[in-house]
């Protein structure tokens, strides 16, 4: 037994409760070690003698290095106190405690999970599970009000080209006028980029934040979005940009006027007086040297009061679902708590997703986060797919580690995304090659988490990064990639109608990285799905174990061509095209 590769902690995503009587615990071993894990628990006030329940350790996943066993204490008291029981491939066994590994349980030290609160249980909201979220980036999805527009708009053409201070003149009528096409694309939330007053067209630089910019429309236009959208089923996401304000915020104004002497000189990081913006800014900003973003003291509780207020009167005026959170990382993590805490208060239901490109499992104990924008998946969806930089295997090890480092709640609801306002389009990525581009999204749209569509995608718009990926929304139907556009509204029906989709685990069922294959297995109470990629420009035949799918199963079929295969002795064999997916379901 490698016992310098195993390891089990107390918290993080190596133990947390499911409900007040359900405990995860999680163990690593190195790859291969491990033949057989399983957990003995008690309440922690047992004696000695107490025989204890056991619970078996399933191996659910494996990266490059690791294997990973997870098991469940269930328990009545919520008072909990377990010892690993491990055998290794050649039959050597141990007991694995909080004091280490001893032959002998009483030697090895239990670990102790000592209460499990009900408060403490971390909950995302159960609608998120069956989420498909589109992201609209206000000034280029619709324009349907053109008194409003700013001055110098750019003509709306499919070939305009944005420059970093362009501005087309979309607005909040435009979205309430493409409602119906959302709904028939079959989104079920919109995740707006910010829409309060402000000088910018990204409108990351909040002049007001009580103030919905006149460009967009009024707070009555937005009051009517609102309504509409839950009229129609689709939830909508507001941008919480509380890492910086503009520079045109009053308190910064305040600051720039009356330097040491302004009440507000401590709502920032200010390095010296008077408060200069040029040459450079003597202040923090957004990234380096923004002088346009003075980046918020959140730590100061005048300033959390202030911005928590927004936070109320956006939800309580509206009636959003929900909060994407900028920046997420560079703001302290008491306001977060304090603003989930309000958030969730007002409406337990509503949704708080991070803006985080990196690990962000600090975020994600369940007492600040939801979830987060998943760029780890974009990064490892975008080297198998698009750039073919890692093969199958890798793939598979990176999925694994990012889902490993998280709790379950957040993983199946962790935002997807290929693409962003901040990157180059996916298609463009893929160099235009539409065939990865739809492997990609197949992926997308089967993996565990919620599918991210940014606008625009669906039709096949291309864009290198920001500026050019802000293009404004093509809608003249014949500049449509109408097939794609299809293949689209199939995946997402095809997701949304199976809870094995929205709500099941994941398992790898079959890699080769040689051919370019994957495959993975998704089970919700009694649907199990299989989904296979031929990530290859060869056609490939390839022999899967369908046992996943039950004893019974007598053929497979593909949800997307509608083809059938037979099963044989839990075997079935597949043709795939080069780039070929398929979503199998068993036929019993
Ligand atoms: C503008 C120009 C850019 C220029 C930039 C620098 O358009 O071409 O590079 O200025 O001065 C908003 C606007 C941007 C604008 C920016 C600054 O949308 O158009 O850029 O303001 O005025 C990091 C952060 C992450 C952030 C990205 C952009 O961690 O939070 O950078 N994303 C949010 C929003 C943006 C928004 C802001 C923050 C600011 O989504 O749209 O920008 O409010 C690596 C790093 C990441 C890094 C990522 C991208 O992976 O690890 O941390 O994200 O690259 O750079
Ligand atoms: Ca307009």
């Amino acid at each position: 037994m490698i016992q310098e590769a195993i390891f089990h902690r107390t918290g993080g995503a190596f133990a947390y409760p499911l409900s007040p009587h359900q405990l995860r615990v999680r163990l690593r071993a190195k790859k291969g070690d491990l033949a057989m894990c399983r957990v003995w628990y008690a309440d922690r006030y047992s004696g000695e003698d107490e025989p204890g329940t056991w619970a078996d350790c399933e191996k659910t996943a494996s990266d490059e290095l690791f294997d990973y066993f997870e098991g469940r204490i269930d328990s009545q008291t919520g008072r909990i106190k377990y010892v690993f029981r491990l055998e290794d491939t050649i039959g050597e066994k141990a007991w694995f405690g909080e004091t280490g590994f001893a032959a002998m349980k009483k030697d090895a030290g239990v670990f102790q999970y000592a209460y499990i609160h009900p408060s403490e249980v971390f909950q995302t909201p159960d609608w998120a599970n069956e989420a498909v979220v589109y992201q609209i980036f206000p000034e280029r999805f619709h324009n349907g009000d053109k008194s409003n527009d700013p001055e110098r708009t750019e003509p709306w053409t499919p070939d305009a080209r944005p420059r970093a201070d362009s501005f087309y003149g979309g607005d909040l009528q435009g979205v309430i006028e493409r409602l119906p096409y959302l709904e028939q694309l079959g989104v079920t939330s919109i995740y707006f980029t910010p829409i309060f007053l402000s000088p910018s067209h990204h409108k990351y630089d909040t002049a007001d934040y009580y103030q919905i910019d006149p460009q967009f429309g009024e707070l009555s236009t937005f009051k009517q979005l609102v309504q509409e959208a839950h009229r129609r089923g689709i939830k909508v996401i507001l941008d919480a940009v509380f890492n910086h304000a503009g520079d045109q915020f009053f308190a910064f104004q305040d600051v720039l006027k009356h330097g040491e002497r302004s009440r507000y000189k401590d709502w920032f990081y200010l390095h010296s007086f008077p408060v200069v913006q040029e040459p450079k800014p003597n202040y923090e900003t957004f990234a380096n040297q923004v002088p346009a973003m003075p980046k918020l003291k959140t730590e100061n509780p005048e300033v959390r009061r202030y911005l928590l207020e927004v936070v109320r009167y956006w939800m309580e005026e509206t009636g959003i679902d929900g909060w994407r959170l900028d920046v997420a990382n560079e703001v302290d993590h008491r306001f977060w708590r304090d603003f989930r805490e309000l958030v969730k208060e007002i409406n337990p239901a509503a949704l708080i997703i991070g803006e985080i490109w990196h690990d962000s499992s600090a975020w994600l104990e369940g007492d600040e986060f939801d979830s987060v924008m998943n760029y780890l998946f974009r990064e490892s969806v975008l080297r198998f797919f698009a750039t073919g930089k890692i093969d199958a295997g890798q793939f598979d090890a990176e999925l694994t580690r990012s889902r490993m480092i998280y709790k379950e709640q957040a993983v199946r609801v962790l935002w997807n995304l290929l693409d962003s306002h901040d990157t180059e389009r996916f298609l463009t990525s893929c160099s235009g090659a539409e065939e990865k581009f739809r492997l990609a999204v197949l992926f997308q749209f089967t993996y565990i988490g919620t599918p991210l569509i940014y606008y625009g995608d669906e039709i096949g718009m291309e864009g290198k990064t920001d500026p050019d990926c802000r293009r404004p929304m093509i809608w003249e139907e014949s500049c449509h990639n109408k097939e794609l556009l299809a293949y689209y509204r199939r995946l997402i029906s095809i997701r949304r109608s199976s809870p094995a989709l929205c709500r099941g685990n994941v398992h790898t069922w079959y890699v080769d990285a040689n051919a370019g294959i994957y495959a993975f297995v998704r089970q919700y109470e009694q649907e199990v799905v299989g989904v296979v990629f031929n990530n290859s420009d060869q056609q490939r035949t390839v022999c899967l174990d369908t046992s996943p799918f039950g004893t019974s199963a007598t053929e497979l079929e593909d949800l997307l061509q509608g083809d059938k295969f037979p099963v044989n002795q839990y075997k079935g064999v597949f043709q795939l095209a080069p780039y070929q997916g398929m979503i199998l379901r068993g036929t019993f």
